[in-house]
């Protein structure tokens, strides 16, 4: 292989779009690899820890964790801090995002009643608390003031996915109440790069 390759679903959303945003944004020319369902069953267990995104870089073994593969490319290009305070201020920010990927990735295996409960539980108590710690950390108008880096795309990607109603029991506007978190998401969709990679679709 000569030039990386990123292997996620065949979705523009969550960890592995974030990723693949990290890698067009940092400019990489690189393989973008799909993986239809059907397929992932048998490759799962060929993967570093089960699950997809993975990174596969020239002259290494296939990275696994969508936070270490963006804290790699923020790190190689310019995208996430050098100084190791800052760089881990951002990786608690990624880990609070994930942590509401773990809350609410459950319910999708749910079905009514127990998903409305599950889901209307959420969005009375957990969302909001999780966007006011998430908006008391936010400069603006990206995390950590006027530059972007990778902790920008997960929390573009997860706003993204709350605001776009497809969740049912879980209000489109369930974080209306926090300007800063939002705006994070308009910095992001409203970057150049980012506006390029979905003008090549
Ligand atoms: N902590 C991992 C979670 C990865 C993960 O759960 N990926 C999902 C897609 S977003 C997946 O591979 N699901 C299929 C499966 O677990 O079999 C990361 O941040 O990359």
């Amino acid at each position: 292989m000569t030039r990386p390759k990123l292997t996620y679903f065949d979705a523009p959303v969550s960890r592995g779009e974030e990723c693949r945003l990290a890698l067009h944004i940092a400019g990489i020319d690189f393989e973008d690899e799909r993986i239809q369902r059907e397929s992932w069953a048998a490759m799962k267990e060929h993967t570093p820890y089960g699950a997809l995104p993975v990174l596969t870089l020239p002259g290494h073994a296939p990275l696994g964790q969508s936070t270490a593969i963006l804290v790699l490319i923020g790190r190689r290009h310019g995208l996430h801090p050098t100084d190791d305070f800052e760089a881990a201020r951002h990786e608690g920010m990624m880990q609070h995002v994930e942590d509401l990927r773990a809350k609410i990735n459950p319910t999708l295996h749910m079905a009514d009643p127990e998903k409305q409960a599950a889901r209307e539980a959420l969005a009375a108590g957990y969302l909001p608390a999780w966007a006011r710690f998430a908006e008391r950390n936010i400069h603006g108008p990206f995390f950590a003031g006027d530059k972007l880096h990778v902790v920008d795309l997960k929390l573009h990607m997860v706003v993204r996915w709350l605001q776009g109603g497809k969740l049912d029991h879980i209000p489109a506007t369930v974080f209306a109440d926090f300007p800063k978190l939002l705006g994070v998401h308009d910095a992001v969709r409203d970057h150049p790069r980012v506006r390029d990679w979905y003008a090549r679709k």
